[in-house]
């Protein structure tokens, strides 16, 4: 039987890219494989492949106009402060590029299937395979994008001779192909950048070249390495170095040295020391062994498929951010064409921030590498942007960005103006902080950042006269409008969600510098903290978007933005302020559940914080509804595709990172510094078991669950410290565990230690039957008493 919680699987090919084909990747090389017959393609991508410009494009004249259009929103004439906006605010959109496809490589002339036919992606060993019946045997193709050595391999066995030929194709205009004895060479050049990959086959037969394509004869195994660079650099403000820099011909040297076993040992084994670091299994009252699409289409509410739906947000965030490279794009490293949907660029209202929600909290901290790389690349463009639109100190980026780490606002002041943006990428280097607890990262990286991020909100918040508050303006609550009379208007002043992110901003500006030494930056964060405006309620106890309760141009927007507070934010929870988390649950009602897949994802993560696990579950069947490849681009119908890729549609990857986000907010939540275990489980979830996430000050946290209670917890201390905890009312306390009242534990962990619980799954009698501190051993295993259930991963 398939292992059904770890991979994907099919009955045919794959006929169209986005929907279909099976992606893998190394973080920076990435291709998806088609598993065709009789001509297999893997279209391939390279993540530093982008078209564009890094010259600035700040407009100098900005920062004159600024005082003005501010004083338009404070008049009450948000229409002429757009206008104006519009004119003199924002960036032209030239040299914003997109990120673009690399090429196909094309395996023609491959067996015809007789029967058996399967096409696989194997989450735990990153492994494409696809395998049928020939007339003369067995035919096998694996495919593997390695990151140990930086190279992407076919392999292909086959029970008899073939004869077959491979085709480089792509879409750039200038490129050229060129094919010697063992390799083919593919060089070109777009506005910006020099591309060039390089494949070299292996064979058992002979191999020649034949024009642009090269031919194989008589071969039953072959084995083809594809490497590919571009002269990219991340570092402003050239972007590039005159040439490429990376040695393509040693890269498949090495390949060739190595031979196919030990590179698809070398890769399994990279994979897994990821791959391995947390694990969820939700049990199916009838396990469904089905091809992927069939369960999605049977049955989406099936748990089994909701636990491989969270791995595979795992396995395509190990895929495509591994440390030095560039973060994962709106496609992560998959794109079939150019120009990209949305320029496949990094946006960053909503759409970059959650490709790295799950990074933390399932123990793909270093994933989050690139992102906090990617960050350090903005604050030296921000720089000047701050200054030259704003005349602020600090660094500001807008609505999105791209590889020349663009910072200026967008070309339309609707959507342009959104510079909340570097603050709330601010806060992933404060949950880097919180959740590895590494007072070294502390120190030296986010200090630093913090300063420079709140330096520009020191500089730019003016006081609203009205109020005496800090104000946000100009701004806009991403890509949505409220009536005004003159119309519907974007800009405005302090919409929601800039003031939550704000609120979270000087927060964790206070603490770090507190916790890193610098108390007069702590304190100055504390005074801006106190100087920004509450959250309001409206009339109809929703919470509001905008500063006034504007009629809404669309309430059912996909972006629900004022619930920044509520996820990813801290600011809202049904214990700590109820009156605030019922009127988050209104704004929900209110929003609607549909919605595109990332807006879907995110809807997930609000119910889980509301702690209401039927409608979370309710929300991912429906984010599990299976969009067919044709459907068009639209904005608040979403799902997956048969490859269980997020369909905005068209493809985007962050709702496939935010819903492996919200299903471990489902099981784990940390945020407000106490460990709830199990906090939206569903009664549709009744068995199953979570080993290792991660929890905020360095915990990692295991459960096992049965009849839908807890049954078993360990929890492992890396660095030490107090580990509050709530536990289900009624236990009592261990030696180990210091009892604060209603379920609240401490327990006052030693580093390197595992503190235990064993529950009896009686439900009149619940009593806890051990509790033992144990010195760490890695992944864990339950011992002692032992209930047999079944067996815990
Ligand atoms: C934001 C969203 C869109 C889309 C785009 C890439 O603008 O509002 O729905 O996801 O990013």
């Amino acid at each position: 039987m398939t292992d059904l919680l770890h991979t994907l699987w099919f009955e045919r090919p794959a006929s169209d890219w986005m929907s279909e084909a099976l992606p893998v990747g190394n973080g920076r090389l990435g291709a998806m494989v088609f598993g065709g017959v009789p001509v297999e393609r893997v279209c391939f991508n390279e993540n530093t492949l982008w078209s564009g410009d890094p010259a600035p494009v700040d407009r100098p004249e900005a920062a004159r106009a600024l005082g003005e259009v501010r004083e338009l929103l404070f008049a009450g004439r948000p229409k002429e402060a757009e206008n104006l906006a519009q004119q003199m605010l924002t960036a032209p959109t030239e040299g914003f590029g997109c990120y673009q496809a690399f090429g196909d490589l094309q395996i023609e002339g491959l067996p015809d299937a007789c029967g058996d036919y399967r096409r696989m992606l194997d989450l735990r060993s990153a492994v494409v395979s696809t395998t049928y019946r020939t007339a003369a045997g067995l035919h096998r193709r694996e495919v593997i994008a390695s990151h140990p050595d930086q190279v992407l391999v076919i392999r292909i066995e086959n029970a008899a001779p073939m004869s077959l030929r491979l085709r480089l194709l792509t879409s750039h205009e200038k490129a050229k192909i060129v094919c010697d004895a063992g390799s083919m060479v593919f060089q070109g050049e777009n506005d910006r950048l020099k591309f060039e990959a390089r494949v070299g086959i292996g064979c058992d037969g002979r191999g020649e070249p034949d024009g642009f394509c090269f031919r194989i004869e008589d071969a039953k195994v072959v084995t083809i390495c594809l490497v590919a660079a571009t002269n990219y650099r991340p570092q402003a403000p050239d972007f590039r170095t005159p040439e490429i820099e990376a040695d393509l011909a040693g890269q498949l040297e090495n390949a060739r040295r190595l031979g196919w076993p030990s590179l698809r040992e070398r890769h399994t084994a990279d994979h897994a020391r990821f791959y391995n670091r947390s694990v969820v299994e939700l049990a199916s009252m009838v396990p469904d062994d089905a091809p992927t699409d069939v369960r999605l289409r049977r049955n989406p509410a099936d748990p089994a498929l909701a636990a491989l739906v969270f791995h595979y947000g795992r396995y395509l965030l190990i895929a495509s951010s591994r440390a030095g490279g560039l973060p994962a794009n709106l496609q992560g490293i998959w794109a079939d064409k150019h120009p990209t949907p949305w320029n496949g660029d990094f946006h960053l209202n909503i759409n970059l921030q959650m490709n790295y929600w799950p990074a933390e909290v399932t123990g793909l901290g270093e994933c989050a590498g690139p992102l906090l790389d990617y960050i350090d690349l903005l604050r030296v463009t921000g720089r000047r942007t701050a200054k030259v639109h704003y005349g602020c100190g600090g660094w500001a980026v807008h609505w999105a960005s791209n590889a020349w780490a663009r910072t200026a606002p967008g070309w339309s002041a609707t959507w342009g103006m959104f510079h909340a943006a570097g603050a709330w990428l601010t806060l992933h280097g404060w949950e880097h902080y919180l959740f590895a607890g590494d007072e070294e990262f502390l120190r030296r990286r986010l200090l630093p950042l913090l300063r420079e991020t709140c330096a520009f909100y020191f500089d730019f918040l003016p006081k609203d006269p009205r109020t005496g508050f800090w104000c946000s303006a100009p701004s806009v609550s991403p890509e949505n409008a409220y009536i005004h009379k003159d119309g519907p208007v974007f800009l405005c002043r302090s919409p929601a969600m800039d003031i939550q992110i704000l609120r979270e901003l000087f927060r964790a500006g206070a603490q770090a510098g507190e916790r890193g030494g610098d108390t007069s930056f702590s304190a100055k964060c504390l005074e801006y903290l106190a100087g920004l405006p509450p959250d309001r309620i409206g009339c109809d106890g929703r919470i509001l978007e905008w500063e006034e309760e504007y009629p809404e141009t669309e309430p059912r927007h996909r972006h629900v933005s004022h619930l920044f507070t509520l996820f990813p934010g801290t600011g809202i929870s049904p214990a700590g302020t109820p009156q605030l988390a019922e009127a988050a649950r209104l704004t929900l009602e209110a929003r609607g559940d549909d919605g595109t897949g990332w807006s879907k994802a995110w809807k997930i993560c609000f119910w889980a914080r509301l702690g209401d696990g039927s409608r979370a579950a309710k929300l991912l069947a429906e984010f599990l509804t299976w969009i067919p490849g044709t459907k068009e681009m639209n904005y608040s119908h979403g799902g997956v595709y048969s490859n269980l890729l997020c369909s905005h549609p068209p493809f985007q990857i962050d709702g496939n990172f935010g819903v492996t986000a919200a299903i471990a907010e489902m099981l784990l939540q940390s945020h407000e510094g106490v460990i709830r275990v199990l906090p939206a489980l569903p009664p549709a979830w009744p068995r199953g078991s979570f080993r290792e996430l991660r929890a905020r000050g360095g915990f990692r946290v295991s459960a096992k669950w049965e009849e839908g209670r807890l049954h078993r917890l360990r929890i492992g201390s890396t660095v030490g410290g107090d580990c509050r905890v709530l536990l289900r009312p009624g236990f009592s306390a261990t030696d180990f565990l210091e009892s604060h009242g209603e379920g609240f534990f401490v327990w006052r962990s030693a580093p390197g230690t595992v503190l235990e619980l064993y529950y009896s799954i009686d439900r009149a009698r619940p009593r806890q039957t051990g509790g033992r501190n144990l010195p760490e051993r890695g992944c864990p295993q339950f011992d002692g008493p032992q209930n047999p259930v079944s067996a815990f991963p």
